[in-house]
């Protein structure tokens, strides 16, 4: 294990004897890697004697994550997923934001005036963070943080029902476009360690079916897509139809993997009046810093924009506008 993450479980666990409980805060639009690590976490801390909670607040999560829920349930793994209302908030609470660093990309940032301290545990690029964590742990060599705290799981050495393990291997399976980006020989051997302890690759196939209609939908749009000045794909969506915001990001993460292509782009409405953009880049062209310009954010590889009152013709030639800047 690296030296880094060694010293950081070192410290939380040894942090967790001075509270009550500890909340665990996966990201909002919750994904597999999120609930994955979150799971895994629980089962980690658990050891510990202490009242452990997911904090999951989302009435309509994704497909493959309302599945895993469901299956989780009937499964009766007594995990405890709670609202932030039905949480104790009398209790001394340290809080773990597992797979994101801003606040406000929480499940319910509110979480954050109620109790104040915080641990972050992820794998995006580090970007300037508002909060003061009393402990921190960004790996961004990881593919995911499922991958990293299934190192925990093999440190405490305990063991972890099937489907927790098949959730996190579905995590990797997302976070990694399917083995094909940021996926390291360590990525590969986490993979066959859940694999061998019971993850089933069937099952993580099963979680990740999608439906057929949306599926369709995005073809059409990915069948549309131009190249810009040889290497930015672009992909500009029905004007008629509204999207989803992830669904955004998938086109993104496809169009990604086209030869020649440095950075992805898919730009969309999200709304009657909002125009959504989301970026990706294999590293050598800042998407975030594209992204800021049009007043969104996110990561050097992966980010986003929302406009209001605009066209998707006006939005596309702003994007074409910066893009001509940032190459000079
Ligand atoms: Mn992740």
């Amino acid at each position: 294990m690296k030296v880094e993450r060694k010293t950081f479980y070192d410290k939380l666990t040894n942090m967790i004897s001075d509270y009550e409980q500890v909340i665990l805060i996966p990201h909002n639009e919750i994904d597999l890697d999120a609930l994955g690590a979150s799971l895994g976490m629980y089962l980690v801390l658990a050891k510990y004697n202490k009242q452990i909670i997911i904090n999951y607040e989302e009435t309509t999560p994704e497909l493959s994550v309302g599945r895993a829920l469901n299956k989780i349930k009937s499964l009766n793994l007594n995990i405890s997923f709670e609202k932030l209302d039905d949480i104790d908030n009398t209790k001394k609470t340290l809080l773990v934001m597992i797979d994101h660093h801003k606040k406000d990309m929480s499940q319910n940032k509110e979480i954050y005036n109620i109790f104040s301290d915080i641990v972050i545990l992820d794998h995006h690029i580090e970007s300037k963070t508002i909060n003061k964590p009393i402990l921190k742990y960004i790996d961004d060599e990881a593919s995911s943080t499922s991958e990293i705290v299934y190192d925990f799981i093999e440190l405490e050495n305990i063991s972890v029902p099937n489907y927790i393990l098949t959730v996190m291997l579905a995590g990797i399976t997302v976070d990694t476009n399917k083995f094909t980006l940021k996926t390291s020989a360590n990525t590969h051997e986490v993979a066959a360690k859940l694999t061998k302890n019971g993850a089933e690759a069937k099952e993580v196939q099963y979680l990740l079916k999608e439906d057929l209609l949306n599926y369709k939908q995005m073809q059409k749009l990915i069948f549309k897509t131009e190249i810009y000045d040889k290497i930015y794909a672009i992909t500009v969506g029905s004007s008629n139809q509204i999207y989803e915001k992830e669904e955004l990001a998938k086109i993104s993460d496809s169009t990604l993997q086209f030869d020649g292509v440095e950075a992805s782009f898919t730009i969309a409405k999200i709304n009657t009046n909002i125009i959504g953009i989301s970026a990706r880049s294999m590293g050598s062209v800042d998407v975030e810093y594209i992204m800021k310009k049009l007043n969104g954010g996110g990561h050097k590889t992966d980010a986003a924009c929302q406009m209001f009152n605009t066209t998707l013709e006006d939005a596309h030639n702003m994007l074409i506008k910066i893009l001509d800047k940032y190459r000079g």
